[in-house]
């Protein structure tokens, strides 16, 4: 096992589009262990394969209290099954440090693959129903601070600069 680097805001390769996921091998599994290897020892509850600069539809995401019920979505869809907004405070393995609230839909229903490729489907509402379209975003280049004013972004943007170019 491995742990990965993670990409910070606001590295460039954190916008790119990633593609889906064509062939289920070992190289994805080992990938995949990987994947829930860098988020456990990070604190994180959802990893998309972007924030590690690898730019294929897959995420991991476990957001348990024990960190033992580990979800692998593999091009991953979604719709909207309740459209009540639920807000959270967000927070990003590659925004660290910075939370903001921001309001998603409540329940959606999921199509995805697994690690052998099998179709499922889950519903999922709550924080979970939240981390899912957080980590969707990721796959589509886009990002938590996207949804919160371009004031509070800019300072937040600003301040891990500032941490990048002290750790350069
Ligand atoms: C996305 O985020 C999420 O700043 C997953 O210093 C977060 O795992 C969805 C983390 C909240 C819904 C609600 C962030 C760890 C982890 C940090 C994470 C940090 C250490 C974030
Ligand atoms: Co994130």
């Amino acid at each position: 096992m491995a742990l990965l680097p993670i990409l910070e805001f606001p590295d460039p390769r954190l916008r790119k589009v990633a593609s889906p996921v064509t062939v289920f091998d070992l190289k994805l599994e080992v990938l995949i262990d990987d994947m829930f290897e860098t988020m456990y020892d990070s604190q994180g509850i959802g990893l998309a394969a972007t924030q590690i600069d690898v730019h294929k539809r897959l995420l991991v995401i476990d957001v348990s209290e024990s960190k033992d019920s580990p979800l692998v979505f593999i091009n991953p869809s979604f719709e909207i099954i309740e459209d009540e907004l639920s807000e959270y405070d967000e927070g990003c393995l590659s925004v660290p440090g910075f939370y903001e609230t921001v309001s998603r839909p409540k329940g959606i229903k999921v199509q995805a693959q697994d690690r052998k490729g099998e179709k499922f489907e889950i519903e999922a509402e709550g924080i979970l129903a939240t981390c899912i379209q957080h980590e969707i975003d990721h796959l589509d280049g886009k990002l938590f601070v996207d949804y919160i004013s371009a004031l509070k972004r800019q300072r937040i943007r600003s301040k891990l600069e500032k941490e990048h170019k002290k750790s350069a």
